[in-house]
């Protein structure tokens, strides 16, 4: 490694926020816990949280003996059994200690109840539950709250309640308690608790060495009938992780509990994983195939955490992706073996430029491993998450499979049992394989997404590409230096036969050339197939070219991406010249659905129009500023225009994928009923929602009733109107259901319309606005609607931030998170901005506002 973590945290550290927390600043804990012992004594409004912990100091990092705490009412502490005083302040307690190992009591007070940030131990109907990533310990006791202070704990309940629960395996049990004891020493942030009147349901699974473990997943009563699919994705979880990764479960029982109050999605606790319980409730009426597909992935993204995040944890919290990227990269590896590697890849880079390009382009851009915050909670990002993924993605590309693989085992074999950096990350790597990868860390440090310039040239039988590599400043790094690129390429020939197959050119500089020799013909590249890296590639082409690889590359990545492009094309034009469709598109895309060889999911992507989000950012890209309403009505006429081509298509489609036989949430049935709901998005323009009419009123499942009521929604002027009260009716006593229902019908609405809709929900009885997934669903749904949230008169910038003002003192952790609806305030002209900022300095003027909030609004206003 060339660069120090000390230079690289030098480089962003200057403009950031008085309270910040700095990478550089890292000081090892100046004392070591050999043993933690809880008693919980529940009730509602005054829990006691006795705790005994074994200190050790460290002669490595001497200093004063400081825990943290927050919210705590101090009853009373002792050291070594003899009474201390210790002075309190609001973030956590000093006091005189021994210079040698001692036992440190304290009893502290809390008021679960009362917890509506949901971090801590927190009440969610009448059933107690914990979240302490990143930093909710310090709500139950006094603690050195940071990762790389790791311990065995024994945990004791006290309570009322039927179930209680806690991390590792059960130890005793009586009336009105229980016991546990983890064996495997861990951080603070992995600790969970839950008690209540919950039912199991159970398997086994015998681990590839012979161990016997029960799995459970815990629900309220009423809930047992929606677990199954959870319990099945947990054992195909398990088994690919030993098979795949060589890592086995380590504990003689694995618990997973669904609350309907969470933050977020998951936990991954150490053996008690604790869900919202959208993903972990799935039955064919209530689920859709999309909540299948995400229960499969985060059932194994919270499983496979145990071995990358538990055994191996983070040692401090500017490691997040070391943890966060590799444990996402497992659970894409996953999906893509249970499903299709060409239909999860087009999914994640969708999401990839949906989500992390978004934040990379705007003023919330940080790099994958930040160098400074002032509230962790909100580097809980697509860069973390989805970009680090792809840096691993990349070092596999690099190293190969055999390279990844002896990596991951020397990475399991060294740091298995500590608190590990992003340094002996790549430090694995290198002695496995032999690498410098001083040059390919800066995909750590430095923010913003390269833009890949192509231009190529054909001479005497030499293909030669140039290659030009920048990357725009970003907040804090006006600088940019090279970075390594893997840039997967094949060739084609002009009848379209591969005559290169696919390679990888290892890009380090700005500026580089690659030459392919011996081609009969000038060949057309196919550039970044897989999507070899998280970048933009801009490259000059013609739609003729771009429906050759449509029509005959073998990537399947590049096939959809040149289809994509296509459309973009096609839509960049419908914008800003009002142009129509040109028939190299329409043509290509009949031919793609007529294709019966190709899988029907991938069809179905490649019918999906490009999103007006997606718009937005490459009119911005391109120099255009975007009119939001333009967009919407360009893709609406593009959707016409297609339907109109495809009509003698479409209802042969619709009705070849109308599967027989009851439900099953397979990928394969999946695949054909999102092609079905494709056909029928476009019907629905041909028809104006007559066959949808018919499918809300037939389909036995929540996919395909809740598609249907989309495209009958889609119509407007009050159609859809019955059949969505209607739905209400129906669906009334499920929660999850009821949260579609307010979703859909935002994202349904007409762009003039969305505000008001949004607003009248807000007074309907159900709108129960503490709960995050209540709040999602209505302000998430408002927020990705860019025509109805951008409209011109700032209605809905005013009705989210009147929101955002009253939920950030109830839940800050949530608010923060919702303000990122503004962060593409850059792209949008002068009035939309003032508007939005006018909107945002509401909400930085909110008395009390939360550190959490107000970071956030302050970066976006490039505080
Ligand atoms: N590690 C948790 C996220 C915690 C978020 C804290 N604000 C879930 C996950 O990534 O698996
Ligand atoms: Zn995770």
């Amino acid at each position: 490694m060339t660069e120090s973590v000390a230079q690289a945290a030098a480089q962003a550290a200057p403009g950031a926020a008085p309270g910040a927390v700095y990478l550089a600043d890292y000081r090892a804990p100046s004392h070591w816990v050999d043993e933690v012992h809880l008693t919980f004594r529940l009730a509602p409004g005054a829990t006691r949280v006795r705790a005994r912990i074994r200190f050790r100091p460290n002669p490595e990092a001497p200093g004063p003996f400081r825990l943290d705490g927050e919210g705590l009412t101090l009853i009373g502490a002792a050291i070594d059994g003899r009474p201390v005083s210790p002075d309190v302040d609001a973030r956590g307690l000093t006091c005189a200690v021994p210079d040698a190992p001692f036992t440190w009591e304290a009893e502290v007070e809390i008021a679960p109840e009362a917890n509506t940030a949901l971090e801590g131990l927190y009440m969610s109907k009448g059933m107690y539950c914990t979240q302490c990533e990143a930093e909710g310990f310090r709500k139950i006791t006094f603690y050195p709250d940071r990762p790389d202070v790791m311990a065995p704990f024994t945990v004791r309940i006290e309570a009322d309640t039927p179930v209680m629960l806690s991390n590792g395996d059960p130890v005793a049990q009586g009336a009105g308690w229980a016991e546990w004891h983890d064996p495997w020493p861990k951080p603070a942030y992995l600790f969970a608790l839950v008690a209540g009147d919950l039912v199991a349901v159970s398997d086994r699974f015998t681990t590839a060495s012979g161990r016997e473990v029960a799995l459970n997943v815990w629900v309220r009563p009423g809930d047992e009938g929606k677990c199954d699919y959870a319990l099945d994705a947990l054992k195909r979880s398990m088994r690919w992780d030993e098979e795949v990764y060589g890592r086995e479960y380590d504990l003689s029982v694995f618990n997973i509990v669904a609350v309907d109050d969470f933050n977020m999605g998951a936990m991954e606790n150490k053996g008690l994983n604790i869900f919202n319980s959208r993903y972990v409730l799935a039955s064919p009426q209530t689920a859709t195939d999309r909540d299948y597909e995400m229960i499969e992935g985060i059932i194994a993204h919270e499983y496979f955490h145990n071995w990358t995040g538990n055994r191996i944890t983070c040692r401090d919290w500017f490691q997040l992706c070391l943890k966060e990227g590799l444990t996402v990269f497992r659970d894409q590896q996953f999906t893509g073996e249970m499903r299709s590697h060409a239909v999860k890849r087009i999914d994640d880079v969708l999401l990839l430029r949906a989500r992390q390009f978004r934040e990379d382009n705007g003023p919330l851009a940080h790099p994958v491993r930040p160098e400074n915050y002032i509230e962790i909670n909100n580097f809980y990002t697509a860069t973390v998450y989805e970009k680090g993924a792809e840096v691993i993605g990349m070092l596999k590309r690099l190293v190969g499979d055999d390279g990844y693989r002896r990596a991951l085992d020397l990475y399991f074999a060294r740091h298995d049992g500590e608190a590990a950096t992003i340094e002996d990350w790549l430090t694995v790597f290198e002695d496995a394989t032999g690498r410098d990868l001083s040059q390919f860390k800066r995909w750590y440090a430095q923010a913003g997404t390269p833009r890949l310039e192509v231009s190529e040239e054909y001479r005497d039988g030499r293909f030669t590409l140039h290659l030009r590599q920048h990357t725009p400043p970003t907040p804090g790094q006006p600088e940019k230096h090279p970075q390594v690129i893997p840039v997967a390429v094949g060739l084609l020939n002009p009848n379209g036969d591969e005559v290169v197959p696919t390679t990888i050119l290892e890009m380090t500089e700005a500026e580089q050339s690659f030459t392919f020799e011996g081609l009969a013909a000038r060949p057309v590249p196919s550039i970044l197939r897989g999507f070899s890296a998280p970048v933009i590639l801009e490259r000059r082409t013609t739609p003729e070219e771009r429906a050759f690889l449509l029509a005959h590359d073998t990537d399947p990545f590049n096939k959809w991406e040149a289809g994509r492009q296509l459309a973009k094309d096609v839509l960049v034009d419908m914008v800003t010249r009002d142009a129509e469709p040109g028939g190299a598109y329409l043509d290509a895309l009949e031919r793609m659905l007529r294709d019966d060889t190709l899988d029907p999911a991938f069809r179905a992507l490649a019918l999906r129009l490009p999103g007006e989000d997606d718009m937005a950012q490459t009119l911005h890209d391109a120099g255009t500023t975007p009119d939001p309403d333009a967009i919407h009505a360009a893709r609406r006429r593009l959707e016409a225009r297609v339907a109109q081509h495809l009509r003698g298509v479409l209802p042969g489609l619709y009705e070849a994928m109308n599967l027989p036989g009851p439900y099953t949430p397979d990928a394969k049935a999946a695949g054909c009923r999102a092609l079905r709901q494709a056909a029928l998005t476009l019907i629905t323009r041909l028809d104006d929602g007559a066959t949808a009419a018919r499918q809300v009123a037939s389909a036995d499942n929540m996919t395909e009733e809740l598609g249907a009521l989309g495209c009958l929604l889609s119509v407007g002027n009050g159609a859809g109107g019955e059949a969505l009260s209607a739905f209400y009716r129906r669906w009334r006593h499920d929660r999850l259901v009821i949260d579609k229902w307010f979703s859909l019908q935002i994202a349904q609405a007409m762009p003039d319309r969305a505000a008001e809709i949004a607003r009248d929900l807000t007074r309907h009885p159900d709108f129960d606005w503490k709960n995050p997934n209540r709040f999602r669903a209505l302000f998430g749904a408002l927020a990705t609607h860019p025509a109805g949230f951008h409209r011109a008169d700032g209605a809905a910038y005013d009705l989210l931030a009147d929101w955002l003002i009253r939920l950030d003192p109830v839940n800050p952790q949530t608010t923060a998170r919702m303000t990122t609806a503004f962060e593409t305030i850059g792209r949008y002209d002068a009035d939309r901005q003032d508007l939005m900022r006018a909107a945002l300095g509401r909400i930085a003027a909110a008395p009390g506002l939360s550190r959490d909030t107000s970071e956030m609004v302050g970066r976006i206003l490039g505080g």
